[in-house]
């Protein structure tokens, strides 16, 4: 896999999602009584913390002597949000903490390693992207998909030809005009423009993100970020969503 084009993969993956069943059920960790005895490990639907109590009534199962051993069994790799789906959000943390912009919790350490090198690193997020895109079983070409899964049902309601909204943001996203519209173009808005950013850079790896302004327009959990650093680059897209 080329990082070239991981930024292609990332679109790739937005709102592509994969299920899987939780295996520990949540842990109450204030549900064992007062008493100071140490219980041990358990799952609490995020992460896994030392539980003490007066007695384990009848959750043996479920309680570990460490905190490794509680996160291979409760945790799932590449689920950095713990919700049950592996899809963008995943991506999108996992990508912080790659940046720094993040500081992950004992249970995104465990489960954003995912090829078990002890570090969370741009391998990671390849090998997340793919298990999201293996898992649906594709056999179109990563740049069908992208038009096909995402631009076309998310975003052209808006960026079509003759639209209001394509007019105020240069950008139309249709399939005979996304492809050569996104890739290493300038964007409409100046202020990102004067930063230096393309729409979506083919610069390999991080770098390459980072110079994205889509990256920007989609990064929903750096809003904060998006909003006080960079107040003119307009909305997050896709604009008005949740
Ligand atoms: C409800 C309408 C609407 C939807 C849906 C929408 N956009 Fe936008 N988009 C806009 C408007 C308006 C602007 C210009 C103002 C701004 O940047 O906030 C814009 C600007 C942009 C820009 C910056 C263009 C530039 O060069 O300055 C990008 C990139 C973008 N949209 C991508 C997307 C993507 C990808 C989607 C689908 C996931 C999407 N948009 C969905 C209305 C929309
Ligand atoms: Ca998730
Ligand atoms: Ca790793």
């Amino acid at each position: 896999m080329n990082y070239r084009n991981i930024i292609i993969l990332f679109l790739t993956s937005i709102f592509i999602t994969t299920t899987f069943a939780q295996e520990c059920p949540d842990l109450d960790p204030t549900g064992y009584g007062s008493c100071d005895m140490w219980l041990g490990y358990g799952w609490t639907g995020e992460n896994c913390i030392g539980i003490s109590g007066c007695d384990l009534n009848g959750d043996e199962a479920w309680f570990f002597q460490t905190i490794e051993e509680c996160l291979s069994s409760c945790d799932t790799l590449g689920d950095l949000n713990s919700d049950g789906y592996l899809d963008i959000l995943d991506i999108v943390i996992m990508v912080n903490i790659v940046l720094g912009n993040i500081t992950p919790t004992d249970s995104q350490l465990w489960s954003g390693d995912i090829n078990s090198d002890d570090i969370i690193n741009v391998l990671d997020i390849i090998a997340l992207v793919n298990i999201i895109l293996n898992s649906s079983q594709e056999d179109r070409d990563t740049w069908q998909i992208i038009q096909e899964d995402i631009l076309t049902p998310r975003c052209i309601s808006c960026h079509e030809t003759g639209t209001y909204f394509a007019q105020i943001s240069g950008l139309v996203l249709t399939p005979d005009s996304a492809y050569s519209q996104l890739i290493d173009t300038y964007p409409t808005n100046m202020f990102a423009s004067e930063d230096g950013l393309v729409r979506v850079s083919s610069d390999s790896g991080m770098y390459g993100l980072q110079l994205s302004f889509l990256w920007e327009k989609i990064n929903a959990p750096n809003e904060e970020h998006f909003h006080s650093e960079h107040p003119f680059y307009g909305g997050l897209m896709p604009l008005g969503a949740p």
